[in-house]
C-alpha cells in the first residue's frame, strides 16, 4: 500500500479521502488556501502545506505549489478528488513526471475522454450505445454539416469536443439555424477551451440523467457497480441522486453494464470511472464520460457496500479490486441530497459563519460534510457544505428517512437549499419517478 497521500482539494472530498487513508493506515497530507487553514481535514491530517492565496487558481489549480508540497513532504501518491485539477491530463501527467502516482487513471485515457469526440468514437467501437450524431467533428463544410444534419434530423445538439458538463452547447431546431449555430458555438469553443471543434447529436427532449461506476485495477480485473439517476439538476449542477436509477428496463440495463466493462477493457480504463447517460424511452445513450470520484458517489457505495475511495487507494498502490463482479449485489436504495450554502429563493452564495451544525443520524443515515459549528464558509470556492444520504430497503424507506434527516439538519448562520429539499422529497412527480432532466428548474419556476 502506498505510505503517504497528498490530498489536493478541499472542503467534504478532501475530508472523505482522510477518512480513507486514515482506514488504510495511509499518512496523509493536507495542502490548503490561506483562509482553508481551519478546515477540519487540515486539522485532522498528519501534516499540511499552505499552498497558495484565497483564489483557487493560485492554490487548488496551482501545479507546481501542490507538487512541492509533494516534494517536502516526500508523499507517494496525489488524489485529486473531484473538481479543480482531478480532469487535467496535463497535470496527471506532470505528477507523474515528478515521481508521484496520480490518483486516477493515465493521463492519455484523461486526455482521450476529456476530448468528446474521441470519447464517443472509443465508445462506439466497444459497443456502448450512443446518440445518433455525426460520427465526428462538423463544420468545415458548410454544405456536409448540412447534409449531416438533415441525416440526423431536427432538433439537433451543437456540442463542443472539449466541453463537456454543460458548457458549450446550442440546440437547433431548423436547418434554417444551424449554419449559424455552429459558427456560434465554434466561437465560444475557442474562446472557452481553446479548441473550436464541434459535433452533431440528435437532441433528446425528454431524457433522464443516469451514470454507470466503474472501477478498474492494474492486474485487468474491471467491474461495474450499478448505476445512479442524476435527473434532479439545475444550470448543469446536481442537486439530488439517487442508487440504483428507478425504473429501468431491465434488459437495457444487463447490456449496457456490460458494455461499460467491456468499453473499460478496451481504452485500458485504471481507476474508478463514470459512464454518463442519456435515458429516454428505455434506451440508453452514451454522452460523456468522467474521469474521477464524482461527488454522489456515496449512494453507490450504501447499495454496494463498496467503498470506492478506498478501492482508488488499493489501484493506485497496485493492488487488485478487493472485490469480483460475482461479490456486487445492489441491495436496497439510496439518495443524498446536496446541500448547499446558497440562498434558496435566488440561489446565490450564501458564505459566512455555521453558529451552530447539527447533523441527522439514525439507522440508514449517513452525512458527509466537513461542517462544524463555529466555522466559515469562505466565499471563494464551490457551495457544497454536506451530503445528506440516507439508505433502506427500498426507495419509499430511503425517502422517508430522507424527509425526517432533512427535518433533523440544523446549518444556522447561513442560508442553505434545505427547503428546496424538503419539497422536493415531498413532490409527487419525484415519488413516482415521473420526471426528466427538466423537471427540477420547472419545479423552482412554479
Ligand atoms: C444532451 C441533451 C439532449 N440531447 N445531448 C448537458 C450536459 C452535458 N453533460 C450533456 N447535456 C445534455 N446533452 C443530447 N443529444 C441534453 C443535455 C442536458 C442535460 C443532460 C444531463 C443532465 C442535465 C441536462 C440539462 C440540460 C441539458
Amino acid at each position: 500500500m502506498i505510505e503517504k497521500v497528498l490530498i489536493a482539494n478541499r472542503g467534504e472530498i478532501a475530508l472523505r479521502i482522510l477518512r480513507a487513508c486514515k482506514e488504510l493506515g495511509i499518512r496523509t497530507v493536507a495542502v490548503h488556501s490561506s483562509v482553508d487553514r481551519d478546515l477540519m481535514h487540515v486539522r485532522l491530517a498528519d501534516e499540511s502545506v499552505c499552498i497558495g492565496p484565497n483564489s483557487a487558481t493560485d492554490s487548488y489549480l496551482n501545479i507546481p505549489a501542490i507538487i512541492s508540497a509533494a516534494e517536502v513532504t516526500d508523499s507517494v501518491a496525489i488524489h485529486p478528488g473531484y473538481g479543480f485539477l482531478a480532469e487535467n491530463a496535463d497535470f496527471a501527467e506532470q505528477v507523474e513526471k515528478s515521481g508521484f502516482r496520480f490518483i486516477g487513471p493515465p493521463a492519455q485515457v484523461i486526455r482521450l475522454m476529456g476530448n468528446k469526440v474521441s470519447a464517443i468514437k472509443a465508445m462506439a467501437r466497444s459497443g456502448v450505445p450512443t446518440v445518433p450524431g455525426s460520427d465526428g467533428p462538423v463544420g468545415s463544410d458548410a454544405e456536409r454539416t448540412l447534409a449531416v444534419a438533415q441525416e440526423i434530423g431536427y432538433p439537433i445538439i451543437i456540442k463542443a469536443a472539449a466541453g463537456g458538463g454543460g458548457r458549450g452547447m446550442q440546440v437547433v431546431h431548423s436547418e434554417a439555424a444551424l449554419l449559424n449555430s455552429v459558427y456560434i458555438t465554434q466561437s465560444e469553443a475557442r474562446n472557452a477551451f481553446g479548441d473550436d471543434t464541434v459535433y452533431l447529436e440528435k437532441f433528446l427532449d425528454t431524457p433522464r440523467h443516469v451514470e454507470v461506476q466503474v472501477l478498474a485495477d492494474t492486474h485487468g480485473n474491471v467491474i461495474h457497480l450499478g448505476d445512479r439517476d442524476c435527473s434532479m439538476q439545475r444550470r448543469h449542477q446536481k442537486v439530488l441522486e439517487e442508487a440504483p436509477a428507478p425504473n429501468i428496463d431491465p434488459d437495457a440495463r444487463a447490456q449496457v453494464l456490460d458494455a461499460c466493462v467491456r468499453a473499460c477493457r478496451e481504452i485500458g480504463y485504471v481507476g474508478a470511472g463514470t459512464f454518463e447517460f442519456l435515458y429516454q424511452d428505455g434506451q440508453f445513450f452514451f454522452i460523456e464520460m468522467n474521469t474521477r470520484v464524482q461527488v454522489e458517489h456515496p449512494v453507490t457505495e450504501m447499495v454496494t457496500g463498496v467503498d470506492i475511495v478506498k478501492e482508488q487507494l488499493r489501484i493506485a498502490s497496485g493492488l487488485p479490486l478487493s472485490v469480483s463482479q460475482d461479490d456486487i449485489v445492489i441491495r436496497g436504495h439510496a439518495i443524498e441530497c446536496r446541500i448547499n450554502a446558497e440562498d434558496p429563493e435566488t440561489f446565490r452564495p450564501s458564505p459566512g459563519r455555521i453558529n451552530h451544525f447539527h447533523a441527522p443520524g439514525g439507522n440508514g443515515v449517513r452525512v458527509d460534510s466537513h461542517l462544524y459549528s463555529g466555522y466559515t464558509v469562505p466565499p471563494y470556492y464551490d457551495s457544497l457544505v454536506c451530503k445528506l444520504i440516507t439508505f433502506g430497503d427500498d426507495r419509499d424507506i430511503a425517502l422517508n428517512r430522507m424527509r425526517i434527516a432533512l427535518d433533523e439538519l440544523v446549518v444556522d448562520g447561513i442560508k442553505t437549499n434545505t427547503p428546496l429539499h424538503r419539497r422536493l422529497v415531498r413532490d409527487s412527480a419525484f415519488r413516482h419517478v415521473d420526471f426528466t432532466i427538466h423537471y427540477l428548474e420547472k419545479l423552482i419556476r412554479d
